[in-house]
């Protein structure tokens, strides 16, 4: 039999090429499916993602992978829309034959793509999938990307906490993303719940390149707050517009600001952004010193969140497999099988991860402890930045 090694996507090697290797289950490899956007917009989302997976990839088979048995990542791009994550899915299932998939990306892709492999009965593991209703697609569809409906209204706390005289808010959200519609329904519900006045509430499109209507009518009335639910490139280039148009009072970012490739578009107007987050580079366990120090050594600065998501998804899948492969070896069962008692398995675990210890509800819903915020600092010049953790 010949070793599987490098598989280049998309021109990869199929199982079934290879004498049904993995899908007769007598070969050395264990895939598991990465499904994220690698191009488009949504790739400086998706990046990080990429980053984070390969780091698991390589630190779990520097661990002997399954017990002796290497795990193969197996990348394929999702591009930014629902199609490209639905023909991905389809690749990663069928020609793949992954024992299991973390992706896609964004919610809106989730919500077309993850339905086809709860059909063929392959676990999905969301990476950063946090609108509403997606542990509730199916009984194979779980994330490690906690709610926004649980994360994001401490940073709403933590703006209160910096500037206690804010009043009056202006919320914007992209209205054609399942994520931004979802987010900015808790945001909303938050800044009443909080005793605020919530001004005016401004839609976009996540496309949209020109802001100058929507920020001049919240400039207008005058917030003391803005809060934005939308991706990397449309969110940044209205921190950007809302700035250059004089906007000077607290700017708080969505999940879909959650990277440091928003600095290349709002550049030194990023500087005080607030986005609360689900890790925390200091987080104190084994895996996520090493996590973290693996890449520390690699990119020169501190893991984001996007990242430790994407190394727990692959975790849990590593580490459900660990337990199957106790009771029977992973390597002789057929890939049906297989992707069944992962999904069933991975539900009932516990995982020591960087993203702190988890679990999941029986729906597949993520339990977390701990949540933080940020804040992002500029440099002067606009070129460079990080995020700092509040206390
Ligand atoms: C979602 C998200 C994205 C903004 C993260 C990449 O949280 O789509 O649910």
């Amino acid at each position: 039999m010949k070793k599987l090694t490098a598989r280049p996507s998309p021109l990869f090697i199929t199982c079934a090429s290879l004498l049904l290797a993995c899908s007769q289950g007598n070969s050395n490899t264990i895939y598991i499916g990465i499904g994220v956007a690698q191009t488009s917009n949504v790739a400086l989302l998706g990046q990080e993602q990429v980053a984070g997976a390969k780091i698991a990839e390589k630190y779990f088979n520097d661990k002997g992978g399954v017990d002796g048995t290497p795990i193969k990542l197996v990348f394929q791009d999702t591009g930014g829309d629902e199609q490209g994550a639905i023909n991905a899915f389809n690749t990663l299932i069928n020609q793949a034959q992954v024992v299991g998939i973390v992706g896609p990306t964004l919610s809106q892709q989730a919500f077309s793509a993850d339905p086809i492999a709860d059909r063929a009965k392959v676990p999905v593991l969301g990476p950063s999938n946090t609108a509403k209703g997606i542990p509730q697609i199916g009984d194979y569809v779980a994330r490690v990307s906690a709610p926004m409906a649980v994360v994001a209204p401490n940073a709403v706390k933590a703006a209160l906490k910096q500037n206690p005289n804010i009043k009056k808010v202006a919320v914007f959200f992209a209205q054609n993303d399942a994520f931004s519609t979802s987010e900015t329904e808790t945001f909303q519900t938050t800044v009443k719940d909080m005793g605020l006045e919530l001004a005016t509430v401004q839609k976009f499109l996540t496309t949209d390149t020109d802001f100058q209507s929507q920020a001049t009518n919240a400039i207008n009335v005058k917030p003391d707050l803005i809060i934005i639910s939308g991706l990397a490139a449309d969110g940044g280039n209205l921190i950007k517009q809302l700035r250059e148009l004089g906007y000077k009072g607290v700017i708080i970012g969505g999940n879909g600001l959650n990277t440091s490739n928003v600095f290349s578009v709002c550049k030194a107007l990023c500087d005080g952004v607030l986005i609360a987050q689900a890790y925390s580079p200091e987080y104190e366990n084994e895996i996520n010193k090493a996590f973290r120090e693996a890449y520390r050594a690699q990119f020169k600065k501190e893991p984001p969140q996007f990242s430790a998501q994407a190394f727990t998804g692959v975790q849990v899948f590593v580490d459900s497999l660990k337990v199957i492969n106790s009771q029977a070896k992973v390597s002789q069962k057929p890939v049906a099988e297989l992707r069944t008692q992962l999904n069933q398995q991975l539900l009932g675990g516990k995982y020591d991860t960087p993203l702190g210890e988890i679990s999941f509800t029986p729906e597949g819903e993520i339990n977390q402890k701990d949540f933080y915020v940020a804040q992002i600092k500029m440099d002067a010049d606009g070129k460079n930045g990080k995020f700092e953790f509040l206390k």
